[in-house]
């Protein structure tokens, strides 16, 4: 049967282009879909950087304006993979389009934005979806299988990290195409918006709503030179946090970021304890999810390591022979099955606008106690 053309529009090409170019090339030779992403045009302001990525991955053209983007009649999906504080205004724009949108994470700089972007994109009804990609690592989603399952009993203890370790120089600028991550007007925050708000998708995914939080936040290096004034300026982003939290389901969690962990890249890890069992995953091996049950005879009773690889896991019986590795890559590629799929089924492929939106307020709640020293409410 001939496929439905989807064509997609992406804003950005970053290291977040490229995945979820990848992505968009790849879901279909590997999951049946009736529809088939055509990579129709890519948008950047560099008009030689942007002809150069649309060479190298495919696109068919080149605008240099995302408005232009947006009017065009030829595109049904935009991909928005630019910093933070520009979603808001591309999002809104796509939606009045009657567009499809696919936001790169965080939502928005703040919730109050966030709401609005909601509002919009339901409005105009169209489909939609946050990239929150570590939901579907395989290990991360069966991990969503076995809590749903209930066989894990009363939940006690969440407990999240990620550990990163490249901002410790302090002649590290800040600002600019490379680094907005550490420029507070463009990223919103630091670790709380770019990383925790990770680990705060995923834990609510797995573990439900998150009522308050009690956090600390530290800025080390308090001044940068900006690489678009030239001058030396404030930080305004968080370089560390840690907060606890309560959630509806009555279990405590303890989540910590940093950019300052030396020695950790991209540890994002995370452990779930329960009644019966408990469960931990560490992106550093992303294949296994670690599973001890207490149902198990006592003599054996012990971690199990499950290499999440055979073809009865999620996602598994699309990609190779069991037993074989999957990578980073391949969240994003099974992020854009589910949305293709999405489409089919009409039923929305998470996290949505909406989704995220609860993952922005919790983070919005993380800073606002980091500020006042107080419990906060969600
Ligand atoms: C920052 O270094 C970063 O690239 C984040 O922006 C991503 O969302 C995270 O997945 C890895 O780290």
């Amino acid at each position: 049967m001939a496929k439905k053309p989807l064509n997609i529009g992406m804003i950005g090409y970053g290291f977040m282009g490229k995945a979820h170019t990848n992505a968009w090339t790849t879901a279909n030779r590997f999951f049946e879909l009736e529809h088939q992403p055509v990579l129709k045009a890519i948008c950047a302001r560099n008009a030689d950087a942007a002809q150069t990525f649309a060479d190298n991955w495919g696109y068919e053209s080149v605008e240099t304006d995302w408005k232009a983007l947006v009017a065009r009649d030829d595109i049904d999906a935009v991909d928005v993979c630019v910093p933070n504080n520009l979603h808001k205004d591309i999002a809104i724009a796509c939606a009045e389009a009657g567009k499809m949108v696919l936001c790169e994470k965080p939502l928005a700089i703040n919730a109050q934005d966030g709401e609005v972007m909601c509002q919009a994109i339901e409005k105009a009804g169209v489909p939609n979806m946050v990239w929150y990609n570590y939901r579907r690592i395989p290990a991360v989603t069966f991990a969503k299988h076995i809590i749903d399952t209930g066989d894990l009993g009363k939940v006690f203890h969440y407990r999240a990290n990620f550990l990163q370790d490249w901002t410790i120089s302090s002649d590290l600028p800040q600002g600019g195409a490379a680094l907005w991550r550490l420029d507070a007007k463009a990223a919103g925050s630091g670790v709380t918006g770019d990383l925790l708000a990770h680990c705060i998708d995923t834990a609510i995914w797995l573990n439900g709503s998150i009522s308050n939080v009690s956090a600390m936040t530290e800025t080390f290096v308090k001044e940068r030179m900006h690489n678009e004034t030239g001058k030396v300026e404030p930080v305004g982003i968080d370089d560390a946090c840690a907060f606890l939290c309560r959630f509806d389901n009555g279990s405590l969690g303890v989540f910590e970021s940093t950019r300052y962990a030396r020695g950790h890249k991209a540890l994002y890890t995370f452990e779930i304890n329960c009644e019966h069992g408990s469960l931990r995953w560490d992106l550093h091996d992303l294949n296994r999810l670690e599973y001890f049950s207490h149902r198990d005879e006592g003599t054996v009773r012990g971690w199990r390591s499950i290499h999440v690889s055979d073809g009865d896991h999620p996602y598994l019986g699309n990609w190779w022979v069991p037993g074989l590795c999957l990578g980073y890559e391949h969240s994003f590629v099974h992020q854009v099955a589910d949305f293709l799929k999405s489409l089919e089924t009409g039923e929305p492929a998470g996290p949505t606008f909406r989704d995220a939106l609860e993952t922005q307020k919790v983070c919005d709640a993380v800073l606002a106690s980091g500020k006042s020293g107080s419990w906060t409410n969600v």
